[in-house]
């Protein structure tokens, strides 16, 4: 039925067993598909279950919060304090962390999570998701909000889900990035795709164009190459998406390569980039990073951050390896300033893009 495929939770009873200090991830992860097969479920159903449109409050963000933005948070706030395996919580939509009271023992664990990414996408029935990280939760005490505040490399799980044509679980729990994709007849998520790998090479990029004015140097650099194509130093054309959801976009990242940038401007200075930290850049990094890829700011790795608030924003270049590094690369030249000597041949002084 299955062609030998094992389910979700055996695979992850399997991927933990030597691991007996994260004896409860694994039931911590059934949980959050738990969540996830409800808001696939909620999101499937589109005009016709009244989960459309916007609410009149907005999230710590200022950003107007749709129907769907406080429904899934519901799931997953919910499902976190029936389990009973988390000690407290975050989220994009709540101003604060929230204990969790202890039933027995108290939780070992912390997640943070963006319950609908994308959901600008929403009305218009293009796919979204939701992305979650797992910290430890510290031991004998409430957590409070510092406990939070742990690098990317502390992370003991992450993923997403997309809720697209079909819906998929995609995790990491530091043993490589695995995908799994919910059978609605079953109720069930299935492992179809076992170790995923990024491509280290790519001819595809994803950013709003509609930035490039506001970008800093380097990034404007490395996309006008890939703009020039075969007529400039990168030697071949390249191609364009941008989803306008972060989690379809690496999605695509993951299966086939390529790099997705959402990176510092000076749009709004008083924002250090427009993605989260805790619940979205960090989370896609560990999964990007455990598939081969690299998540960076352009000026260092994503995983390195040491946070300071819960809702901080970085900027995200993340994806296949070679052109992150690319991207740094560049960061570094611009800051050194030998990036000077970079001309593409479009504009040496004969040439015929001569200002
Ligand atoms: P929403 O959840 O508000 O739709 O934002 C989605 C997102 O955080 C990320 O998923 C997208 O990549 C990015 O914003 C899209 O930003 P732009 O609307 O500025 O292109």
């Amino acid at each position: 039925m299955h062609n030998g495929r094992t389910t979700l939770s055996k695979f992850l009873i399997q991927q933990l067993k030597g691991s007996p200090e994260l004896s409860d991830l694994a039931a911590l992860l059934i949980d959050i598909a738990a969540a996830v097969k409800a808001i696939s479920a909620m999101t499937a159903k589109g005009e016709l279950g009244d989960v459309l449109g916007s609410l009149e409050t907005q999230n710590v963000q200022g950003e107007i919060q749709k129907k769907l933005d406080v429904m899934s948070n519901t799931a997953f706030v919910n499902t976190f304090a029936l389990g009973g395996l988390v000690a407290g919580l975050a989220s994009e939509e709540m101003d604060d962390p929230i204990v969790i009271e202890a039933q027995d023992e108290p939780g070992r664990f912390l997640a943070i999570f963006d319950p609908l990414d994308g959901s600008s996408n929403i009305d218009i029935n293009v796919s979204v998701g939701s992305i979650f990280s797992v910290l430890r939760a510290p031991k004998g005490r409430v957590p409070e909000v510092k406990d939070y505040l742990l690098s990317g490399r502390e992370q003991v799980a992450a993923g997403y889900a997309i809720y697209g044509p079909s819906t998929m679980l995609v995790l990491t729990v530091g043993k490589g990035t695995h995908g799994f994709t919910l059978d609605r007849e079953v109720g069930n998520f299935i492992l179809t795709h076992r170790d995923m790998q990024i491509p280290e090479d790519t001819s595809e990029f994803a950013i709003n164009a509609s930035n490039e004015r506001f970008w800093e140097p380097p990034v404007q650099r490395y996309v006008a190459e890939c703009k020039n194509g075969r007529t400039d130093v990168r030697g071949r054309d390249f191609n364009m998406r941008w989803i306008a959801s972060m989690v379809a976009d690496i999605h695509r990242i993951l299966l086939r390569g390529g790099v997705f940038m959402y990176p510092k401007d000076t749009k709004d200075l008083s924002k250090s980039g427009r993605l989260r930290l805790m619940y979205e850049a960090n989370p896609m990094s560990f999964v990007v990073e455990q598939a081969g890829g690299i998540g960076s700011t352009g000026r260092q790795r994503i995983l390195d951050i040491q946070p300071e608030e819960i809702h901080q924003r970085v900027p995200v270049i993340i994806g296949s390896r070679n052109e992150v590094d690319r991207i740094e690369r560049y960061h570094q030249e611009y800051e050194n300033g030998s990036d000077e000597q970079y001309k593409s041949p479009l504009f040496q002084e004969r040439s015929l893009f001569a200002s």
